[in-house]
Formats: structure tokens, C-alpha cells, sequence
């Protein structure tokens, strides 16, 4: 990992690896999240994915911890995809977890770090986004926030989980050609920058706040609750992608297990892994 000094303010207005807006202030993050258990925090200037170095350090028996990044060389979406961002724009970190039996199941993180980061976009920038299911923030159906959580099972069970998320913060105003019509950046909607070290943090003790929430017998359900409340997809016709094909279908909720349930035309089905595309609303 590449660990420099956080690079100065430069301002451009180009899609290049340059350094975009202010930098990530690890000192103002490390005292905001002092005591939590997230206090083990870094931020660098380059890496290739965090998710990957936190990966790593899953292996090497490390503990709870972030890795934030200013650009990544080799970001990566679920399914082998490219996550874009030009560099100090975004809020691109991952979170190691050690998952006691409660939290064995990845899904309830990955939801927990999403309502996690829909509040603190709230509280930060004054947008709430909506959930994409499974696991995007979108405004206006536009993708805000990618999240990939990555377990890692010894002995079939899970020891490790290691969630990413990239939050499109302060963009240049020109997008690459095949982000262009799909993706937001939190500064265009807001008209102005957004700080990332206030968002990062507010999103961490967020999803420490639903990490013991989930502790409690009522947990799972609160969280349920607060991802539907934002879902973007409930409500909708969607299409439904998997390597199996597509079909289309009216989103009517979520299982607590995070499955999508979805009524098509040949009956009520829960999906536990694809894409959605969201179509109509549905009246
Ligand atoms: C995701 O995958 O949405 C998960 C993205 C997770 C990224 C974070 S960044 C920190 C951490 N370290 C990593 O290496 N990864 C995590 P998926 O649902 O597969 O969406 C990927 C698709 O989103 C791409 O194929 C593009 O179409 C689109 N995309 C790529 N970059 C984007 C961006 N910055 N904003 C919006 N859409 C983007």
C-alpha cells in the first residue's frame, strides 16, 4: 500500500487522477471517532482497493479497522466490476469486522452500513438517498454509492467481513462517458462541497450506533425497518438481472434476511442475489 502524505488542496475540473477539493483530515476523523469501535482508522493517499488491503489484514489475523483511500488503482465493484473515482473526491473506505455470532450473517452489516451512510448523508449534506436494492444509494435513480461486502470463512464459518463503500462526494462537473447518465455526486445535488472527513465519521459511529443495535432481540427488525423505510426499490416494477436471465416483476418488500420479495406474473418469489433495474413506479 502506498502510504503518503494526504495530498494538498488542488482544484480541477478534469476526470484525472488528480487530487480534487480538500483531503480527508485523518487527525479531525481520528479524535471524532476516539473511543468508538472504529478508533482504529487510516486514510491514505493510494492504494489498489481497500477492500483488498483489508482483505490482507483479515488474513494476517488483524482486528476491527478502516482503510480509507484518496484513489484506488484498482477499485472494484460485486461481481468482478470497475468502481471509478477520481481521486480525492469521494469517500472511498472499507471496514474490517470480526462479526460475533449475532452479526455472522454479512448481509445485516452490509444493510446496517447503508442506512448507516443514508443518514449520514442526511445529517452531512441535508440529502437523504434512497436504497437501491440491494445495496446503492441513489438519488433521483441515480447511483450515489456502491457497497461490496466480502466475507471471509474459515472452518464454513464467517471470521471476517470486510464492507466497502464508495460515496461519489465532490465530482467534477464532467463525468467519464459510461458514468455520465448513471451516476450522482453528493456536491451536484447539494450545490456546493460536502466535508468527507464529517461525512466518513458521521457514517462510522452510524453503523457502530446499528452494530450494537443489532446486538439487542429487536435489532435485525429495527434495521429492517429503517431499510425499507428508505428503500428506493420498494414500490417499483424492476426488472431483476441474474446470470440466469431477466424477469420482471412488482418489488413489494424485504426479508429479514435481506432478500427482495418481488410478485411476477407466475407468483411471489424472494431474490437473494442480482441486480434490479428500476422501472415504473408502481400505483
Ligand atoms: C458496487 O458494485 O456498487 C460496489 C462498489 C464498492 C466500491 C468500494 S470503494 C471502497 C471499496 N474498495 C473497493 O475496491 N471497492 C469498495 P456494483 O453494484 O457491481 O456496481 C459497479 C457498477 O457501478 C460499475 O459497473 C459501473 O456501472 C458503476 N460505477 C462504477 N463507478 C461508479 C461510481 N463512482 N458511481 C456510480 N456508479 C459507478
Amino acid at each position: 500500500m502506498t502510504r503518503t502524505a494526504i495530498s494538498p488542496r488542488l482544484a480541477t475540473s478534469t476526470f484525472e487522477n488528480t487530487p480534487y477539493g480538500c483531503a480527508v483530515d485523518t487527525d479531525r476523523a481520528i479524535s471524532g471517532l476516539r473511543g468508538s469501535r472504529f478508533a482504529h482508522f487510516e486514510w491514505v493517499d493510494e492504494c489498489c482497493s481497500t477492500n483488498a488491503e483489508l482483505a490482507a489484514a483479515a488474513l494476517r489475523g488483524e482486528g476491527d479497522q478502516v482503510l480509507g483511500a484518496e484513489s484506488q488503482t484498482a477499485g472494484r465493484g460485486r461481481l468482478g466490476r470497475v468502481w471509478q473515482a477520481p481521486a480525492g473526491a469521494s469517500v472511498l473506505c472499507s471496514v474490517l469486522v470480526r462479526p460475533d455470532a449475532v452479526l455472522g450473517d454479512g448481509h445485516l452489516l452490509t444493510t446496517a452500513l447503508g442506512v448507516a451512510a443514508v443518514e449520514a448523508c442526511r445529517s452531512v449534506a441535508g440529502v437523504t438517498p434512497g436504497l437501491k436494492w440491494p445495496n446503492d444509494l441513489v438519488v433521483q435513480d441515480r447511483k450515489l454509492a456502491g457497497i461490496l461486502a466480502e466475507s471471509h470463512v474459515t472452518d464454513g464459518r464467517i471470521d471476517a467481513v470486510v464492507i466497502g463503500i464508495g460515496i461519489n462526494v465532490n465530482w467534477p462537473a464532467e463525468l467519464p462517458e459510461d458514468l455520465a447518465s448513471i451516476a450522482v455526486s453528493l456536491n451536484a445535488v447539494v450545490g456546493h462541497d460536502v466535508d468527507r472527513t464529517d461525512l466518513v465519521v458521521a457514517m462510522l459511529i452510524g453503523f457502530e450506533r446499528w452494530l450494537e443495535l443489532l446486538a439487542a432481540p429487536q435489532g435485525a427488525g429495527e434495521l429492517r425497518d429503517a431499510y425499507v423505510a428508505h428503500s428506493a426499490t420498494i414500490g417499483r416494477r424492476v426488472r431483476v438481472e441474474s446470470p440466469t436471465g431477466a424477469e420482471e416483476g412488482d418489488a413489494v418488500g424485504v426479508e429479514t434476511d435481506g432478500r427482495l420479495i418481488v410478485d411476477f406474473a407466475a407468483g411471489r418469489r424472494s431474490i437473494a442475489v442480482g441486480d434490479v433495474v428500476h422501472l415504473r413506479v408502481v400505483t
